[in-house]
């Protein structure tokens, strides 16, 4: 199902840069090359008579006027990332240059590619599935090396084998119930009938177990949200820079220095964090003040995890421990900060009435040296990332859409394992196995809509 029309966009980002890099792809690819391009050069040719991937020097022209000097690649179906033919126009960079010949190629024939087009055509022409589809956006925007590399993996297709097996595994369990539907005097045969029920079951587990990646593939796609609270002064923003590696928030001597808050994504451990630094809480002072404490209570109910930072060199407030216990329900790290200072916090358990929790890890800190930071990170990586996921998981590590797919496939499979065990007619056991089928089968894309498809490729940018 080839598309008719050729589609362009820039595919680099938009701003200032070396090189742009425009992208056109379509049956009309190489003719709307051939009218925008001057080829210059003695091996330089006109693109519809170069032989497939090959690069061409010339120049783009608009009106006869040359706007730019450029290489074009010339990449013939099928063997191009759309599996149509495909022709890369590098020029300079800088958003000028790069709109212009983005100009010439439509006013040569092409359309302005929707976001994501080049990548749903390359779904809709076979050469990548949906899971696989979905991972070229996530390898675009990982923010971490353990998070490209579960992506590049996905993208690779280690999901989509998986998926594809259990897939099979569930259709021929369906041939064969399906077999003795068209035989009715032939009934399975209990010892056949257990046989089908532990293959169900053994694709359960599988399902189970891929279920458990959900949580943290969500991670390393989206980060994970940790607000950093505490009183005034207490070090938040000393934190944030520490972790940052670098100067973010302004640090001051001043109590309520951070109005707003603050968000910044870190890598720690391989993990995208998104730390909020927030404002001091304390009762009262001004307005201002007043609104960015709301604001700090705001970003706390959207953290997945607190830090909260205590003062080695203060004793405990009646308002920490307002505060300790306050947040006791969530999940957090106690930082002691300034263990540089002469010390006067007793951080016992008792102390800050910690008896009763469950224990939250207690980490003691200096932002001032740096000491004990590499043990906060630990703790952070040790809150953030529960283990769920066997390290031979990672390489398979389902998104929130695969997870409500396999959901519904699974709770379809266990009804046809009560199906069969209860006796109930096979036409109904079957009934339930073929939608536990099509609901994996739409992770890969076997199985889809429109909606589905349009809701998948907006959240890419133009020119991928
Ligand atoms: N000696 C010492 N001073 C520190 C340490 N961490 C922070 N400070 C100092 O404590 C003061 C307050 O630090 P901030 O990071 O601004 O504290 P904050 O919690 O963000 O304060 P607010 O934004 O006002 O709520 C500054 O003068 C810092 O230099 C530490 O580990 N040791
Ligand atoms: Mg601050």
């Amino acid at each position: 199902m080839l598309a008719e029309d050729t589609i362009a966009a820039i595919a680099t980002p938009l701003g200032e840069g070396g090189l742009a890099v425009i992208r056109i792809s379509g049956p009309q690819a190489l003719a709307v090359a051939d009218r925008c391009f001057a080829p210059a050069g003695k091996l330089s040719k006109q693109p519809s008579l170069a032989p497939t991937h090959t690069l061409h020097f010339g120049h783009v022209l608009s009106n006869g006027q040359s706007l730019d000097e450029v290489l074009l690649a010339v990449m013939r179906a099928p063997r191009t990332f759309t599996r149509e033919d495909v022709v890369e126009i590098t020029c300079h960079g800088g958003l000028l240059p790069a709109k212009m010949v983005l100009e010439a190629v439509l006013h040569s024939g092409a359309r302005l590619a929707e976001p994501g087009e080049f990548t749903r055509r390359a779904f809709l022409n076979g050469r990548i599935d949906l899971a696989q589809a979905e991972a070229v956006a996530d390898v675009i925007h990982s923010r971490t090396e353990l998070a490209l590399r579960a992506a590049s993996e996905q993208l690779a297709g280690k999901l989509s084998q998986r998926i594809n097996a259990l897939r099979d595994q569930m259709l021929q369990i369906l041939a064969h119930i399906e077999a003795h539907i068209d035989f009715p005097d032939e009934d399975i045969a209990p010892d056949t009938r257990d046989q089908i029920i532990a293959r169900l079951h053994s694709g359960v587990d599988f399902m189970d177990e891929l279920l458990r990646t959900a949580n943290e593939g969500q991670i390393l796609r989206r980060g994970i949200r940790a607000a950093i609270i505490g009183r005034p002064n207490a070090g938040k923003s000393s934190l944030l820079n520490q972790l940052l590696g670098h100067d973010r928030a302004i640090v001051s001597a001043i109590p309520g220095t951070t109005r707003d808050t603050i968000e910044e994504t870190a890598n720690i451990r391989g993990l995208p964090v998104i730390f909020i630094d927030t404002a001091g809480l304390r009762e009262g002072s001004d307005e201002i003040e007043l609104e960015g404490i709301r604001r700090s209570r705001q970003s706390l109910q959207r953290a997945e995890f607190i830090l909260h930072v205590l003062d080695a060199s203060e004793p405990l407030t009646e308002a920490d421990r307002n505060y300790l216990a306050e947040f006791a329900e969530k999940k957090r790290i106690l930082v002691v900060n300034k263990i540089d200072l002469p010390r006067r916090l007793d951080s016992s358990a008792s102390a800050l009435h910690l008896r009763s929790l469950p224990s939250s890890p207690l980490v003691e800190v200096s932002c001032l040296t740096a000491q004990g930071i590499e043990a906060l990170k630990d703790a952070i990586k040790g809150i953030a990332w529960s283990g769920e996921t066997k390290a031979e998981m990672l390489e398979v590590m389902i998104n929130a859409r695969h997870h409500d797919a396999l959901q519904r496939g699974r709770i379809a499979a266990l009804r046809t394992t009560e199906a069969l065990r209860g006796g109930i007619t096979l036409e109904l056991a079957a009934m339930d196995l073929r939608i536990a089928v099509n609901a994996i089968g739409e992770i890969v894309g076997h199985t889809t809509t429109e909606d589905l498809l349009d809701m998948i490729f907006s959240q890419f940018c133009i020119g991928k």
